[in-house]
Protein backbone atom coordinates (compact mmCIF):
# COMPACT_ATOMS: atom_id res chain seq x y z
CA UNK A 1 0.00 0.00 0.00
CA UNK A 2 2.71 2.05 1.25
CA UNK A 3 4.89 1.34 -1.84
CA UNK A 4 2.27 1.91 -4.21
CA UNK A 5 1.11 5.00 -3.24
CA UNK A 6 5.39 5.89 -3.32
CA UNK A 7 5.21 4.87 -6.97
CA UNK A 8 2.47 6.62 -8.17
CA UNK A 9 3.89 9.76 -6.73
CA UNK A 10 6.96 9.65 -7.97
CA UNK A 11 5.33 9.39 -11.16
CA UNK A 12 3.23 11.90 -10.69
CA UNK A 13 6.47 13.67 -10.15
CA UNK A 14 8.04 13.00 -12.74
CA UNK A 15 5.38 13.79 -14.91
CA UNK A 16 5.25 17.25 -13.84
CA UNK A 17 8.78 17.52 -14.05
CA UNK A 18 8.55 16.68 -17.69
CA UNK A 19 6.01 18.62 -18.59
CA UNK A 20 8.10 21.84 -16.96
CA UNK A 21 10.78 20.79 -18.42
CA UNK A 22 8.77 20.83 -21.90
CA UNK A 23 7.01 24.02 -20.88
CA UNK A 24 10.41 26.09 -20.52
CA UNK A 25 12.00 24.29 -23.60
CA UNK A 26 8.45 25.48 -25.38
CA UNK A 27 8.25 28.67 -24.38
CA UNK A 28 10.95 30.89 -25.75
CA UNK A 29 10.60 29.26 -28.97
CA UNK A 30 6.83 29.89 -29.34
CA UNK A 31 6.95 33.71 -28.50
CA UNK A 32 10.10 34.21 -30.35
CA UNK A 33 8.07 32.82 -33.85
CA UNK A 34 5.06 34.09 -32.95
CA UNK A 35 3.08 32.64 -35.88
CA UNK A 36 -0.30 34.11 -35.47
CA UNK A 37 -0.02 32.93 -31.54
CA UNK A 38 -2.06 34.24 -28.55
CA UNK A 39 0.49 36.95 -27.08
CA UNK A 40 2.13 39.32 -29.19
CA UNK A 41 5.43 40.53 -27.82
CA UNK A 42 5.91 43.67 -27.43
CA UNK A 43 8.70 44.44 -29.49
CA UNK A 44 6.57 43.05 -32.32
CA UNK A 45 3.98 46.50 -32.08
CA UNK A 46 6.45 49.13 -30.95
CA UNK A 47 4.13 51.89 -31.80
CA UNK A 48 0.53 52.44 -31.49
CA UNK A 49 -2.22 51.02 -33.81
CA UNK A 50 -5.62 52.15 -35.35
CA UNK A 51 -8.11 49.61 -35.63
CA UNK A 52 -5.27 46.96 -35.06
CA UNK A 53 -3.07 48.60 -38.02
CA UNK A 54 0.23 49.75 -37.79
CA UNK A 55 1.05 52.83 -39.58
CA UNK A 56 2.59 52.36 -42.73
CA UNK A 57 3.59 55.78 -43.17
CA UNK A 58 4.80 58.47 -40.23
CA UNK A 59 5.01 61.99 -40.82
CA UNK A 60 6.44 64.79 -38.84
CA UNK A 61 4.26 68.36 -37.99
CA UNK A 62 6.76 70.28 -35.33
CA UNK A 63 4.77 74.02 -33.97
CA UNK A 64 6.27 76.76 -33.71
CA UNK A 65 5.58 80.30 -32.41
CA UNK A 66 3.81 80.80 -34.80
CA UNK A 67 3.78 78.35 -37.82
CA UNK A 68 4.20 74.47 -38.53
CA UNK A 69 6.86 72.74 -39.45
CA UNK A 70 5.38 72.26 -42.80
CA UNK A 71 2.52 73.50 -44.88
CA UNK A 72 2.03 70.36 -46.51
CA UNK A 73 1.91 66.79 -45.68
CA UNK A 74 1.28 63.65 -48.15
CA UNK A 75 -0.11 60.53 -47.22
CA UNK A 76 -1.32 57.59 -48.57
CA UNK A 77 -5.27 57.21 -48.91
CA UNK A 78 -6.61 54.03 -47.59
CA UNK A 79 -3.94 53.26 -45.21
CA UNK A 80 -3.05 53.75 -41.44
CA UNK A 81 -0.45 56.74 -41.00
CA UNK A 82 1.10 58.57 -38.26
CA UNK A 83 1.71 62.25 -37.82
CA UNK A 84 4.13 63.23 -34.72
CA UNK A 85 3.62 66.36 -33.35
CA UNK A 86 5.85 68.12 -31.55
CA UNK A 87 5.68 71.65 -29.81
CA UNK A 88 8.94 73.44 -30.50
CA UNK A 89 7.23 76.46 -29.01
CA UNK A 90 6.69 78.50 -25.83
CA UNK A 91 2.86 78.92 -25.99
CA UNK A 92 0.34 76.19 -26.90
CA UNK A 93 -0.72 74.94 -30.02
CA UNK A 94 -3.09 72.56 -31.83
CA UNK A 95 -3.52 70.97 -34.91
CA UNK A 96 -7.03 70.83 -35.94
CA UNK A 97 -9.61 69.68 -38.97
CA UNK A 98 -12.99 71.20 -39.30
CA UNK A 99 -14.43 68.04 -40.89
CA UNK A 100 -13.03 64.86 -41.32
CA UNK A 101 -14.42 61.96 -42.63
CA UNK A 102 -12.36 58.69 -42.22
CA UNK A 103 -10.47 57.12 -38.86
CA UNK A 104 -8.58 58.66 -36.07
CA UNK A 105 -6.89 57.91 -32.65
CA UNK A 106 -9.30 58.50 -30.16
CA UNK A 107 -7.84 60.98 -28.17
CA UNK A 108 -8.15 63.37 -31.22
CA UNK A 109 -12.11 63.25 -31.61
CA UNK A 110 -13.23 64.76 -27.87
CA UNK A 111 -13.85 67.98 -28.81
CA UNK A 112 -17.23 69.07 -29.51
CA UNK A 113 -16.64 72.22 -32.36
CA UNK A 114 -13.82 70.21 -34.31
CA UNK A 115 -13.75 66.46 -36.01
CA UNK A 116 -9.89 66.11 -35.36
CA UNK A 117 -8.44 68.24 -32.84
CA UNK A 118 -4.56 67.69 -31.10
CA UNK A 119 -3.86 70.52 -28.31
CA UNK A 120 -0.30 70.40 -27.49
CA UNK A 121 1.35 72.73 -24.53
CA UNK A 122 4.85 73.95 -24.85
CA UNK A 123 7.50 71.05 -25.17
CA UNK A 124 4.45 68.28 -25.51
CA UNK A 125 4.41 65.66 -28.19
CA UNK A 126 1.75 63.11 -29.44
CA UNK A 127 1.61 60.67 -32.59
CA UNK A 128 -1.91 60.96 -34.27
CA UNK A 129 -2.82 57.73 -36.36
CA UNK A 130 -5.35 58.67 -39.52
CA UNK A 131 -6.66 56.65 -42.18
CA UNK A 132 -8.67 58.47 -44.96
CA UNK A 133 -10.35 56.07 -47.36
CA UNK A 134 -10.71 58.49 -50.34
CA UNK A 135 -7.86 60.79 -52.06
CA UNK A 136 -8.48 64.65 -51.56
CA UNK A 137 -6.95 67.61 -49.65
CA UNK A 138 -7.74 68.12 -45.87
CA UNK A 139 -6.84 71.78 -44.42
CA UNK A 140 -5.77 71.85 -41.14
CA UNK A 141 -4.92 75.02 -38.68
CA UNK A 142 -4.35 75.86 -35.47
CA UNK A 143 -7.52 76.95 -33.61
CA UNK A 144 -5.59 79.36 -31.00
CA UNK A 145 -6.50 82.48 -31.86
CA UNK A 146 -4.82 84.91 -34.27
CA UNK A 147 -2.76 81.72 -35.37
CA UNK A 148 -4.14 80.65 -38.27
CA UNK A 149 -4.31 84.18 -39.53
CA UNK A 150 -0.98 84.70 -39.68
CA UNK A 151 0.11 81.89 -41.14
CA UNK A 152 -0.13 79.03 -38.94
CA UNK A 153 -2.40 76.66 -41.58
CA UNK A 154 -1.69 73.88 -43.80
CA UNK A 155 -3.16 70.89 -46.22
CA UNK A 156 -3.21 67.13 -45.89
CA UNK A 157 -2.67 65.94 -49.57
CA UNK A 158 -4.02 61.80 -49.28
CA UNK A 159 -2.95 60.24 -52.51
CU1 LIG B 1 -0.87 77.94 -32.84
Amino acid sequence: MTTLRRAVRTSTLSLALLALAFLLTACPSGSGSDGGGSTPTPSATPGPTLNGETPVATLKLDMRDIAYGAEELRAPAGAVFAIEFRNRGVIEHDFTIDTFTGDASAFALTHDEYDVHVLLDRGESATLLLRVPQAGTIEFYCTIPGHREVGMEGVLVVE
